[in-house]
């Protein structure tokens, strides 16, 4: 057997499962199981669950919810113009357009499988499938608009079950001198920081850049440049030319990060066996926190109704008797309630001043949350997070 079950998550919902009621019928549970494979060095879920029961109409997440993101995506599309001044750029889960909008003065298709985003984009005039990716839509995509310069992703490669139809795919679609850039979030920071919540449904994969030269080697496609980037905790921005093109050279980056993750232990399963005791650890200390508090009869809510923090809390069994609610600022989350563990959702209008502690669902946006929440830090008010360690700050 070469794919090895190493950290066993429990039961868990459709992290994009929001609900109107918080005693719903027939809610929907997986088990959260993670696994190693032995050839491709390839981590991912054990058990997939059914695109459709995640990425459909009601897809709540809107990557323009955060400030850092907008700029982020901003910068990034000022620098791909510079450096590689596209005549044509394909995002694949374009989402409500926060990159793509950037690309107007050239052609620029997004694919969006979300109905409800993709609506949004062809709102914008940005030409939109609200399809999935697939070897079969690119074909429709090409014999409509042509081959692309630039096919750009972030944080949806490692959504897709078929990876190898997926890079063929890509390949299928790019121009002889165009480039793919692939962005999600990195295995290694994930396992540097504890950050177990990368794992839930939509994370089928978390990738190393050993395992994505490994599992990109028979797609036609060639990785020519990493960098590494701070958003979502810790991702890769990866880069990939066409196999024989010889043009673009190879940068020395790409083998720095191959000997940094062998030297990390990326290629070893005793790596994720380590991992799965920390979390398990992880788990303990947290609950530890919230018990503590409640003792103490202290006010605590939690701040970012994250899809990721749907994989802390059902994994800590932290419900409604130790959250009061969330704050969240993306409006379709409002009124609703956090999936498995039924913690109502409330639109953010600040921090009212009864609450004594935070839980930071959107731990990843932490700098960016101080910022805004200094006067709730200044009168005493705390956080709770459990990255890289469960603590108060
Ligand atoms: P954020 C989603 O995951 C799902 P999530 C998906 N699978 C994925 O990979 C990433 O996005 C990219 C809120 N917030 O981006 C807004 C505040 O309330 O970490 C968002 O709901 N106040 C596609 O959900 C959430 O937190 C704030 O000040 O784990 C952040 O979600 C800020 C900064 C955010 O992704």
């Amino acid at each position: 057997m070469n794919i090895i079950n190493f950290l066993n998550l429990g039961k868990h919902p459709i992290t994009n499962n929001f609900l109107k009621k918080n005693n719903p019928k027939n809610e929907f549970f997986y088990n959260l199981r993670l696994t190693y494979n032995i050839n491709t060095k390839l981590i991912s879920l054990k058990n997939f669950v059914p695109p459709k029961r995640m990425f459909n109409n009601r897809y709540a997440h809107r990557a323009s919810a955060s400030k850092t993101m907008k700029k982020a995506y901003k910068i990034l599309a000022k620098n791909i113009k510079k450096k590689f001044n596209p005549r044509s750029i394909l995002e694949i889960g374009s989402n409500d357009g926060v990159f793509i909008k950037h690309f107007s003065n050239i052609k620029n298709v997004g694919v969006e499988p979300c109905k409800n985003l993709a609506k949004i984009t062809t709102k914008m005039k940005i030409k939109t499938y609200d399809k999935f990716w697939t070897m079969h839509l690119s074909k429709k995509i090409i014999k409509e608009n042509g081959k692309f310069d630039v096919i750009y992703s972030a944080n949806t490669i490692s959504h897709i079950h078929d990876l190898n139809s997926t890079f063929k795919a890509i390949d299928n679609s790019l121009n002889p001198g165009g480039i793919f850039i692939l962005e999600d979030p990195s295995l290694m920071e994930t396992i540097k920081k504890l950050s177990y919540d990368q794992f839930y449904d939509e994370h089928a994969y978390v990738f190393s850049i050993t395992s994505l030269r490994n599992i990109t080697k028979a797609s036609g496609l060639k990785i020519f440049n990493v960098e590494k980037i701070k958003t979502h905790g810790g991702s890769n921005r990866v880069f990939f030319k066409k196999i024989d093109n010889k043009k673009i050279k190879i940068s020395i980056n790409v083998y720095k990060n191959l000997i940094n993750e062998k030297k990390f232990g990326i290629n070893k399963l005793k790596t994720y066996q380590r991992f799965a005791k920390e979390v398990k650890k992880s788990k303990y200390n947290l609950i530890k926190i919230f018990k503590m508090l409640k003792t103490q009869k202290k006010k605590i809510i939690g701040y970012g109704a994250t899809y990721k923090s749907s994989t802390v809390l059902n994994f800590c069994k932290i419900n409604k008797d130790f959250i009061r609610y969330f704050l969240d600022t993306t409006p379709t989350k409002a009124g609703k309630f956090t999936p498995g563990t039924h913690i109502p959702i409330k639109k953010y209008n600040g921090i009212s001043n009864d609450v004594d502690y935070a839980f930071l669902g959107a731990w990843n946006f932490k700098d960016e949350i101080f910022k805004k929440e200094k006067k709730y830090r200044k009168r005493g008010g705390k956080f709770i997070t459990h990255v890289p360690f469960p603590r108060i700050i």
